[in-house]
């Protein structure tokens, strides 16, 4: 039995002051977010993560604490959702909206079409880790830090005349979390190490050195919790001794006693292997991933964790200068932007969201959550599932222009096992042949109408993932991955084809029964029940002509294509409102609507992500969408802010884009470790806006760049490299006095592309490989 760590009860007492590292050593790397002071909320804490292992870091001097997530850890086991009274209703229900008894059809919706169970399963915490260290003196030179460039985050501090650091990293090459503690004098590393959490779960030691948790996943809604899951945390001393102590009943405490460093490695998987397969052994995979990374040494582990980093952080860098770059803690910066000299706080803001996808959505794992891979709780705000009629698709929204590709793939491979899930919603609740998925989903690839009929009955979620998809292929030219996506495209229009139904003023083809995301109907008293809302036709045209594109690029489905386009041209149209508005609804009644500014801007779609509207070539609907976003306001919640920052760089506003990101990344809507507020925490709100910063600087919808398009005043000078357009281009931009100064463009595929400027274009055509270069002039 090793003897108790030195001075262990006072690891319990109170610290004592703590002194912040003296500035003048530390400059702030223009990639680090850092601080004066642990962080003493979970919004303060910093985010690393693998793609699979998420882990909030507190950085305590007297104590660590990690709060630990793996992306398979929901509750619940898969389930049939379907509500199998719901094909009888429709009819009914669709004949009561076109009646205008909109409150009437709310009834019926509610009582015999929403999923059973009426919620999803949450996504959850799978528990924390937590080292204690003896101190009996004045903590000194404290700092903690988190370098997005190489993926670690640090804590450092002097204590009793000793240095002490701490490097923390989640690695996808080794799939491990690993914390390496050091000091700069000998014998001097001394802690308790102990995991606990709010699952069904027992805490046990394996030897001296491992930590092992392992349980089963919770029920929600009535579905019974299937997943078991297993964390095993081993400690790797280099001198001193480890040894077992039980603290409490319950509790496995694990000691380690005056060692010269010690590197800490923790692994955890559960059992879930795809939505409809959880056998999965996770003793047998942690056990490996820890036997496995232990023979690694730390600096190897560091090394190919910071290079597989760097070979997607690095692609994109961002520079907006200011006069004298600033030297304050990050908390600190986020309360002065809309002082107005931080510019190079948004590239910060910027490069935070492009290190958050690649640490949240890395291939083989899940999509990016409401919240990421990142959640303390067992019932998080909105199940942190995937809320798809916005906050999932907002969330990739920077991953092809900020040049993250790769990290699609989640997302992909859930919409292609939506599009399996969905066949029994098309078929059971609208008798319909293709697939469908409404207003959210989960791990368990949910896709009936959830939550209530003002939120959930809206049939768009997949069509409009699909999107995203669509957007996967524009920008990379990878006809494989159109083929792979092709039938998941054909089976959404196909359910379309099967549902759409004539309204009787005008007889357009539209969506009934659905809903303006998430917006009270102005014709009905208290429910957003509609017919054809203008963002579901959007989305229809959009669906619609890239199965007819990629029916062509593949050589298939001719007549599929033919009956596809005449359907789209029965859908209704755009139409602008006697307010000079582009209408929301069918009707023009924006102006009576319940809540004027309302956070979705859903019928903008058109604008942003799509390019339906677009200020050359449809000025006269952009001036309607803009007219709408004026009358609706600059300021929502965090992501609701975050495309509205996207929209107006669309219009071409850069000071008006900009003066809403001084609102989003102010501490309103944005924490302390800079995570997006909605508020609560949502990531959503980063992804919108990098994306949203992405747009300022450059644009490629409708087969056209454009470079600077929306610079705004306070970016006078700066560059960026490594922007990607639509068609296979690489873009550099760099600019002076608020003028383009040069642009290179690499050209990946050998396309040919019109490269705008004013009112006019040029043709431009570079072999592959190739740089055409652009001057100011
Ligand atoms: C949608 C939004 C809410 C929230 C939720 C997760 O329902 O309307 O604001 O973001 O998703």
């Amino acid at each position: 039995m090793p003897k108790l760590p030195r001075n262990l009860l006072s690891a319990f007492a109170a610290l004592g002051a703590l002194h912040p590292a003296s500035h003048a050593a530390e400059t702030a790397s223009p990639l680090t977010l850092y601080y004066t002071s642990p962080a003493t909320k979970w919004t303060e804490a910093l985010p690393i993560g693998n793609g699979r292992l998420g882990a909030m870091v507190f950085g305590g001097a007297a104590s660590e604490h990690l709060q630990l997530n793996e992306g398979t850890l929901w509750a619940g086991g898969p389930y049939d959702p379907n509500n199998t009274n719901a094909l009888a209703a429709l009819p009914e229900v669709r004949q009561l909206i076109f009646d205008g008894k909109y409150d009437d059809a709310f009834k019926v919706v509610r009582d015999k079409m929403m999923a059973v169970p009426l919620g999803q399963m949450p996504y959850e915490t799978l528990g924390d880790l937590h080292l204690d260290f003896p101190t009996n003196g004045p903590v000194e030179n404290y700092r903690r830090d988190l370098n997005l460039d190489t993926a670690v985050a640090s804590v450092s501090y002097t204590a009793n005349g000793v240095h002490f650091k701490r490097e923390i990293f989640a690695s996808a090459v080794d799939q491990v979390i690993v914390i390496r503690l050091t000091a700069d004098k000998p014998g001097q590393i001394s802690f308790m190490a102990e995991m606990d959490t709010p699952q069904k779960a027992s805490l046990g030691v394996e030897g001296t050195n491992t930590l092992v948790l392992s349980g089963m996943n919770g029920k929600a809604q009535g579905v019974k919790g299937v997943l078991k899951f297993q964390a095993r945390a081993r400690l790797l001393p280099d001198g001193g001794s480890t040894g077992l102590m039980t603290a409490s009943p319950g509790k496995s405490t694990l000691l380690v006693n005056d060692a010269n460093s010690v590197t800490l490695i923790l692994a955890a998987a559960t059992s879930y292997k795809n939505y409809h397969d959880v056998s999965g052994d996770p003793e047998a995979i942690t056990k490996k991933q820890i036997a496995a990374a232990s023979k690694i040494t730390f600096d190897k582990l560091l090394a190919d964790h910071i290079a597989a980093h760097q070979k997607l952080f690095r692609r994109v860098q961002l520079t907006l200068e200011t006069d004298e770059p600033l030297n304050l803690p990050t908390d600190e910066r986020i309360k002065n932007f809309a002082n107005g000299n931080d510019p190079q706080l948004a590239a910060l803001y910027f490069q935070f969201a492009r290190y958050l996808l690649i640490c949240c959505s890395r291939p083989g794992g899940q999509p990016a959550t409401l919240q990421g891979l990142w959640n303390d709780s067992m019932s998080p705000p909105w199940g942190s599932k995937y809320t798809i009629n916005i906050n999932t698709e907002m969330n990739y929204w920077p991953a092809e222009t900020c040049n993250l590709s790769e990290c699609v793939e989640p997302l992909t491979q859930m919409v292609l096992e939506m599009a399996e899930t969905g066949q029994r919603t098309a078929k059971v609740q609208y008798g319909a042949r293709g697939w469908v998925a409404h207003h959210n989903t989960d791990l368990w690839r949910a896709t009936a109408p959830i939550d209530g009929p003002n939120s959930g009955m809206w049939p768009m979620g997949g069509a409009w993932l699909l999107q995203n998809l669509w957007e996967h292929y524009r920008f990379t030219g990878d006809k494989k991955y159109l083929a792979k996506i092709y039938p998941a495209m054909k089976g959404s229009a196909q359910f379309f084809l099967d549902t759409l139904v004539e309204e009787p003023t005008h007889k357009w083809l539209v969506t009934c029964p659905s809903l303006s995301p998430e917006n009270g109907n102005p014709a009905a008293s208290k429910t957003s029940l509609c017919a054809g809302p203008t963002m579901d036709q959007q989305i229809l045209r959009d669906l619609f002509a890239n199965c007819i594109a990629a029916s062509e690029i593949l050589g298939k489905d001719k007549k599929f294509a033919a009956q596809l386009a005449d359907t789209r041209s029965r859908l209704a149209p755009l139409q602008i409102g006697s307010s000079g508005q582009l209408q929301e609804w069918l009707q023009d009644i924006d102006l009576q609507s319940h809540d004027l500014h309302h956070r979705h801007v859903s019928h903008l779609y058109g604008l942003y992500p799509s390019a339906q509207i677009d200020v050359n070539t449809a000025p006269e609907f952009a001036a309607a969408a803009k007219k709408s976003l004026e009358i609706r306001g600059d300021q929502a919640t965090g992501w609701a802010t975050a495309w509205r920052i996207n929209l107006w760089a669309r219009l071409h506003d850069g000071d008006h884009a900009f003066s809403i990101l001084e609102f989003l990344l102010s501490p309103a809507r944005t924490f302390p470790d800079m995570f997006d507020a909605h508020p609560p925490f949502q990531i959503d709100g980063n992804f919108g806006g990098a994306s949203g910063i992405a747009e300022m600087l450059l644009q490629s919808q409708n087969d056209e760049i454009q470079i600077l398009p929306a610079l705004p005043k306070a970016w006078a000078n700066g560059s960026v490299t490594g922007l990607r357009a639509r068609g296979g281009f690489e873009v550099d931009i760099t600019w002076k006095d608020g003028q383009l100064a040069n642009a290179a463009i690499h050209s990946l595929n050998g396309n040919p592309i019109r490269l705008r400027r004013g009112g006019t274009t040029k043709f431009m055509q570079a072999k592959k490989g190739e740089t055409f270069q652009r001057d100011g002039k």
